[in-house]
């Protein structure tokens, strides 16, 4: 018997982050049984990072949701899809529009999120759908569509290669985007510098010509201070400026006021002057110069100020619409920026066609072939968790698809809270998550190799998923469920669909940035880049090249004081808290702790903390301590390191037997409304155990 003759290799794309790197999916006998490198497609050639690497050992595991589950006197029960479907949509049934939630998922592909919304929007008729978005980079998507009328990373993942300066602020991306980091390296081996902005030496401070070790909740003030040491020094691009952008008179009023001095800005952030000097001059003089940013800048009440300013320092020096340079947002999940395209926010269709106007609602009724829609505000998740939490019975229903908010959202016990709160609840997941525990329905649904479907990078780039084996047991694709309900409750018409192409050409009728797309199109490795508007269009490697997407074709500079977090340190809570991820991990760990080799190498949570501070507190290094903030208290091994500023402390939150989320403060931007992460007050003591 040949074995080799039996192995399939189907070529497929990543379901961790928002890289999208491509790989292989070795089969036989409906088992997946490795990944092996395709080095076709352009973004990673071949390589992976560890989770990529590891990315089927999940897919069979045991614990994998293969029936539906009922509960009945708080206990699940078996049930068959028949009565799972009828419970559901007599439930559902019984509700009012307002009294719905519902949470998309950036794990899922862009058919099933788009279905998702619509399924809200025109059988539920209700436009609270949301998802981790809002967790993630909802201060992007609000601060980039308002200055350069688009909220996407402007540039190209190979592009970045092409730089001579690269500043990387508030995104650990040798560890979280690993396949961005090899990019970073290929430029710092053209001579490219790299700077790192951060609490924390991470593995990506070490690979940076300068790090500049900041407080956590400074970034205004560095951003500022940077761009009036440049002011300063005439070194500003005065022909883009001019050319390109308006409000630069108001912006020089705020950042030249004494306040962003480099000496008041090296108290504020506790960065030396003279690395202030240095970053802002490498950043003025070395074009092109690209910034990459992530949840450093994001996660913060004032996440959509950090990433105005983020976006002023490009424009002032004038390094966006070149190869090389530009506002790089690096999205997290493998399709977070395909569920924001597809209109899984409150406020929008697919390709950010407003909610609110007029137009977009008739286009819309009209594609669906429906008379009805939902009409009025949604709920962001934040939201739906502070109403549910504190006006009980006012959103009575909530509709969850492949996402842990009981370990992911701040504050878990106003979580817990919030969800002990609902009447009915449904969530469509791979795991029973901790979140699905809370759920009077779970539907098994079936993994990234277990169906086909496309997912968009976060470098817009639109790719393939391809099904590889069938789902276990009973399990569905998150598509066809949508599609099965949506019959049961009368909208059967609006959701036939042969196939996932079928859905997708449907897609590209709606979304004006995803008109030249089909799946076609996309057999291609790489496939193809938004806005693509026609089925010869090429896609777009870079935007704003010749103008922004705002109405007047300029870009808007904005004046951004910084302010401190929600909450500051004092003296009952005398650390400031961090929080965020380690490479080997994923946000609640429903995969990766599912995944031998990666939950070998990393098996519970840590408490970075300063050698300083644990000489302090009498801390030894592995000794497991207390870390308490006014929501909450966890016990976790310390970890003693100098590669922690003093006064900060920082804890992934993927462990459910430490969770970060107990200890986080649900304070949100008030217009992004996301959630302060990476900054709240703690304390820690010794409680004298040691780890084994
Ligand atoms: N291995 C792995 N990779 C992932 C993920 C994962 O769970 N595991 N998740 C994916 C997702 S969804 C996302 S959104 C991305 C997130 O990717 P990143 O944003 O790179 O990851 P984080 O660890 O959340 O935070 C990044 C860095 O911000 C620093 N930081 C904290 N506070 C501040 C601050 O106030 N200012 C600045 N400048 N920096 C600060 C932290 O020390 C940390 O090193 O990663 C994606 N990739
Ligand atoms: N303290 C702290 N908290 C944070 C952050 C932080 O930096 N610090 N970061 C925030 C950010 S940026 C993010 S993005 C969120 C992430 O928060 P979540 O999205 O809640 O986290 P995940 O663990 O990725 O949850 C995805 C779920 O989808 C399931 N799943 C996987 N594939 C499929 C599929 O094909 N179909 C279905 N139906 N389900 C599937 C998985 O089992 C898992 O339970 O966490 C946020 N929380
Ligand atoms: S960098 Fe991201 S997309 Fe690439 S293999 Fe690693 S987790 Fe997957
Ligand atoms: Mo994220």
């Amino acid at each position: 018997m040949n074995l080799v003759s039996e192995l399939k290799f189907v070529p497929t794309t990543c379901p961790y982050c928002g890289t999208g790197c491509s790989f292989y999916l070795v089969v036989r006998d409906n088992k997946v049984l490795g990944i092996e490198p395709w080095h076709t497609p352009p973004i990673n050639e071949g390589k992976l990072c560890q989770k990529g690497r590891y990315a089927h050992q999940f897919i069979h595991s045991k614990d994998r949701l293969s029936n539906p589950l009922v509960k009945r006197n708080g206990v699940f029960e078996e049930a068959t899809w028949d009565e799972a479907y009828r419970l559901i949509a007599k439930r559902f049934g019984s509700f009012r529009p307002e009294e719905f939630g519902c949470l998309a998922s950036a794990k899922a592909s862009n058919e099933e999120n788009y279905l998702m919304q619509k399924f809200a929007r025109i059988v539920l008729k209700t436009n609270s759908v949301d998802h981790c978005a809002r967790l993630c980079h909802s201060s992007t998507v609000s601060a980039l569509s308002e200055v350069f009328g688009s909220g996407a990373m402007t540039n190209s993942i190979l592009d970045l290669q092409e730089s001579n300066c690269l500043f990387v602020i508030g995104s650990n991306t040798f560890e979280q985007h690993p396949l961005i980091g090899r990019r970073l390296m290929l430029a710092r081996k053209m001579g490219a510098k790299i700077i790192y902005a951060d609490p924390r030496r991470t593995p990506t401070a070490r690979q940076a010509d300068l790090y500049l070790s900041m407080y956590s909740g400074t970034d205004v003030a560095l951003l500022n201070g940077l761009m009036h040491h440049i002011i300063e020094n005439g070194w500003e691009d005065r022909e883009f400026i001019e050319s390109r952008t308006k409000g630069f008179d108001l912006l020089k009023k705020t950042v030249m006021n004494e306040r962003y001095s480099l000496k008041s800005v090296s108290r504020l952030t506790g960065i030396p002057e003279i690395d202030l000097a240095k970053a802002a001059e490498w950043i003025a003089k070395s074009k092109p110069c690209a910034l990459i940013y992530s949840m450093g800048i994001t996660q913060h009440t004032v996440g959509v100020d950090n990433v105005k300013s983020v976006a002023n320092l490009m424009m002032l020096t004038g390094n966006i619409g070149k190869r090389g340079s530009g506002v790089n947002p690096l999205r997290g999940q493998n399709n977070v920026q395909g569920a924001c395209d597809m209109g899984c926010l409150p406020d929008v269709y697919s390709g950010y066609q407003k909610v609110a106007d007029e137009d977009s609602r008739e286009k819309m009724k009209l594609l669906w072939g429906v008379e009805e829609i939902a009409i009025g505000k949604g709920y962001t998740v934040t939201e739906m968790m502070n109403v549910l939490a504190n006006e009980p019975g006012k959103i009575k229903c909530l509709y969850l698809m492949g996402e842990n908010p009981m370990l992911s959202d701040p504050d878990l016990n106003h979580v817990r809270a919030a969800l002990e709160n609902i009447e009915f609840m449904v969530s469509q997941e791979i795991f029973l998550s901790e979140t699905a525990e809370f759920a009077d329905v779970v539907l098994p649904a079936a993994c990234y190799a277990e169906k086909d479907g496309t997912h968009t990078n976060t470098e817009r780039r639109v790719q393939r998923w391809r099904k590889a084996v069938d789902p276990p047991g009973m399990a569905k694709p998150d598509w066809l469920i949508i599609c099965e309900m949506a019959r049961l409750m009368g909208y059967g018409k609006c959701f036939s669909y042969k196939d996932e192409s079928e859905i997708f050409d449907e897609i590209a009728r709606a979304t004006p940035s995803y008109h030249g797309m089909n799946y076609k199109r996309l057999e291609h490795p790489g496939a193809l880049q938004w806005p693509c508007p026609d089925e010869n269009h090429p896609g777009t490697q870079i935007l704003h090249e010749k103008r922004f997407a705002t109405k007047d074709g300029l870009g808007v500079f904005s004046a951004v004081e910084w302010q401190p977090p929600a909450e500051v340190t004092d003296p009952e809570y005398p650390l400031i808290l961090t929080t965020g991820r380690c490479i080997w991990h994923w946000h609640t760990g429903t995969m990766t702790r599912r995944s031998k080799n990666l939950d070998s190498e990393v098996k519970t949570g840590w408490v970075e903390i300063n050698s300083r501070d644990a000489r302090d507190l009498n801390i030894d290094d592995r000794e497991l301590v207390r870390v308490s903030s006014r929501r909450g208290s966890i016990e976790i091994p310390a970890m003693v390191t100098e590669e922690i500023k003093q006064g900060e402390v920082f804890i992934p939150f993927h462990f459910k037997e430490c969770p970060a989320n107990l200890l986080t403060n649900d304070a949100v931007d008030s217009i992004a409304k996301i959630p302060e992460y990476k900054a709240c007050a703690v304390r820690i003591e010794k409680i004298g155990v040691m780890r084994e």
